[in-house]
């Protein structure tokens, strides 16, 4: 079979532009695919961070009719990676509302549609598939009408890209064409990511744990009626759920089963030292400070264990996000000053020192697509204690190489951290289950193969 092209997409890869996992993921499963023998390249916008601190060279430019306007769109190139300029639309993310956000998504989204003839004519390059990635690729699938098949990955269900369906004039697309697929949607409104959903080819999302969630329990999300819809056309092979992996490159610890103990002492004394904190158990957070990622129930349970036994724990967590949960973090870390560090940023290089320095990570989560931040902890040996939902339950063996608990209990989440300090008593316990943690596999070399088989399949359906 001839080398497979494919153009992957999304509005962020690292270390380009990275605000979450997704980010993680562009920058990581193209790589691997290359490995592989898949030609993956990916294609973003050139937001003015990226321009100003890479500068990558101009190899040629094309326009686009967006509403009345022609616009230039400028192509930059960097290894395998692609990046699309527009003064207007693509300098930075939109953040003035959003029906804003939505109009410059589907400005990047047409562009890229685009964008396959340009690098045709270019450099007799073709896309035998676009791999679109969240809402924010939800119009290609709708715009390239089967051109090119498309597959739509799905990284968090929750963002779904909801706006006015003026963007449709934006986009020269007659509203019948999505109007008629709506159910239970107002008619003024469109949602980016259910059209991504009913136009692509296939969908997938990031776990298969989250793929069987998204499909059976989200029956009061209107979403759920464009997955149904898909599956009522026949269209499915069902949402398929492929494991992320982690970039093994970036998260290496430097120390291994044999040699951890040394290294992770090691890392652990100059976190303490630097964070002005006893040589404690040291539980660590690392994510978004939103609903999701359930701070509120982490807050209890460091509560229930704290006003016990003041000795019991460090806890460390680090973060940015929503104002409300900031503020609530801030409030414990003044109860407990003894115990309690945090850093409400994004922070890359102190996560690592954390990941690196901690015993525990606790994931509190409500749901969780993938998770990425598990898997970076076990390979520094790090303990997960986590809730028992998406692709959390998926990579974490309970006993094994970490704890798993009933989602959005505080109990739960209490008795977990409790086995866990149980268990660093007993050294050997502790000692076997990082071992194992160290030991688990979670580079892309299986998942890789599972899109390249995916892809495959698409293409010759
Ligand atoms: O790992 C990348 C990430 C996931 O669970 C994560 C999430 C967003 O919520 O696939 O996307």
């Amino acid at each position: 079979m001839k080398t497979l092209r494919v153009l992957m997409t999304g509005y962020e890869a690292a270390p380009f532009f990275k605000r979450g996992g997704l980010g993680d993921v562009l920058g990581s499963l193209p790589k691997a695919l290359r490995e592989i023998g898949v030609d993956a390249r990916v294609i973003i916008p050139y937001y003015q961070d990226i321009e100003a601190k890479y500068k990558f060279p101009k190899i040629g430019e094309y326009s686009i009719v967006f509403g009345e306007d022609i616009e230039k769109i400028g192509v930059y190139e960097g290894g395998h990676t692609y990046f699309l300029s527009n003064k207007k639309y693509l300098t930075s993310i939109n953040t003035l509302g959003r029906n804003k956000k939505i109009d410059q998504f589907a400005f990047f989204d047409l562009a890229v549609v685009e964008f396959s003839s340009f690098i045709l004519e270019k450099k007799k390059w073709y896309p035998m598939l676009i791999h679109c990635n969240d809402w924010h690729t939800g119009f290609i699938p709708l715009l390239i009408e089967q051109r090119i098949p498309t597959l739509l990955t799905i990284h968090n269900l929750n963002y779904q890209g909801w706006g006015s369906n003026k963007v449709l004039d934006l986009l020269h697309v007659k509203d019948e064409k999505v109007k008629e697929l709506k159910r239970g949607v107002p008619v003024t409104e469109i949602n980016v990511l259910g059209e991504g959903i009913l136009h692509a080819t296939a969908v997938s999302t990031v776990s298969p744990s989250y793929a069987h969630e998204i499909t059976s329990d989200y029956e009061d999300d209107p979403i759920h009626l464009y997955l149904k819809r898909r599956e009522r056309e026949g269209k499915d092979h069902g949402v398929m759920g492929i494991i992320n992996g982690i970039d093994y490159a970036t998260w290496n610890p430097k120390y291994d089963t044999n040699s951890w103990e040394k290294g992770k002492k090691k890392n652990k004394e100059m976190l303490l030292k630097s964070m002005g904190l006893f040589s404690r158990p040291t539980f660590c957070f690392i994510g978004r400070m939103a609903g999701q990622k359930g701070l509120d129930i982490l807050v209890r349970a460091i509560d229930k264990i704290l006003s016990k036994d003041k000795n019991a724990a460090n806890f460390i967590l680090l973060g940015s996000g929503i104002p409300a949960i900031e503020k609530m973090v801030k409030r414990a870390a003044n109860k407990y000053k003894d115990n309690i560090r945090i850093e409400l940023s994004y922070n890359e290089e102190f996560s690592h020192k954390l990941y690196a320095g901690a015993d525990f990570i606790v994931i509190p989560s409500r749901y969780e697509p993938c998770g990425l931040i598990q898997m970076i902890a076990m390979r520094y040996g790090t303990i997960p204690i986590a809730a028992k939902t998406g692709g959390l339950k998926d990579t974490i063996s309970h006993g094994e190489n970490g704890f798993l608990f009933e989602k959005e209990s505080v109990s739960g989440l209490v008795e977990g951290i409790k086995k866990a300090l149980a268990i660093y008593q007993s050294h050997s316990v502790y000692e076997k289950m990082v071992k194992s943690a160290l030991q688990t596999d979670f580079s892309w070399n299986k998942s890789a193969k599972l899109y390249k088989k995916l892809y495959i399949d698409i293409i010759n359906s």
